[in-house]
């Protein structure tokens, strides 16, 4: 049985991981529609990911007897001034997210619910993974400049720098 408290900060985390999924979705749009199909095939999966990390808050706060709440969200934006500023706010985005996950494992501690401590362990290495693999395309992003080739090889290559997490073995997202 959850507490109140987790279930309340496990159900904001439905939301964060939901609104994550449209907003990579709606970059996803963007992307597509300027001639990125690498970025945007990119975009599309980890959109898919996102909804994942949401639908496995689901089912755990139902499994433990909680109720799981959907929540409406808010509209992303869809409009990007250049792939770097998508990034940008890509990369940020995944730093606020890791913050929450951050705040939701002390909360389970405060709450001593070290079952749910363990279920959000899954939640860590996954962040660490994605905020490291979005700083790196921040990274190759700088070093690129203006050089139109190497935006070329960005967009035709950007999918196989996804990084599958060490704890995410036999999950179907990946
Ligand atoms: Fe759900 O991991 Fe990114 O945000």
């Amino acid at each position: 049985m959850l507490s109140k408290k987790v279930e309340e900060a496990l159900n904001e985390q439905i939301l964060m991981e939901g609104a994550s999924s449209n907003f990579y979705l709606a970059m996803a749009v963007w992307a597509e529609q300027n001639g990125y199909s690498g970025v945007s095939d990119f975009l599309y999966k980890h959109s898919d990911e996102e909804r994942f990390h949401m639908l496995k808050l689901v089912k755990y706060i139902n499994e433990r007897d909680g109720v799981a709440i959907i929540p409406a969200f808010q509209a992303p934006t869809t409009n990007y001034g250049s792939v770097k500023e998508l990034f940008e706010k890509l990369y940020s985005h995944e730093v606020k997210v890791t913050q929450s996950i951050g705040e939701l494992v002390g909360i389970c501690l405060d709450e001593r619910d070290f079952t749910t401590h363990n279920f959000l362990q899954w939640y860590v290495s996954e962040q660490l993974e994605e905020e490291a693999l979005a700083k790196t395309i921040m990274d190759k992003i700088k070093l690129m400049g203006s050089d139109s080739g190497a935006w070329y090889h960005f967009d035709r290559d950007i999918l196989s720098l996804t990084v599958t997490s060490s704890a995410d073995s036999g999950s179907a997202a990946k």
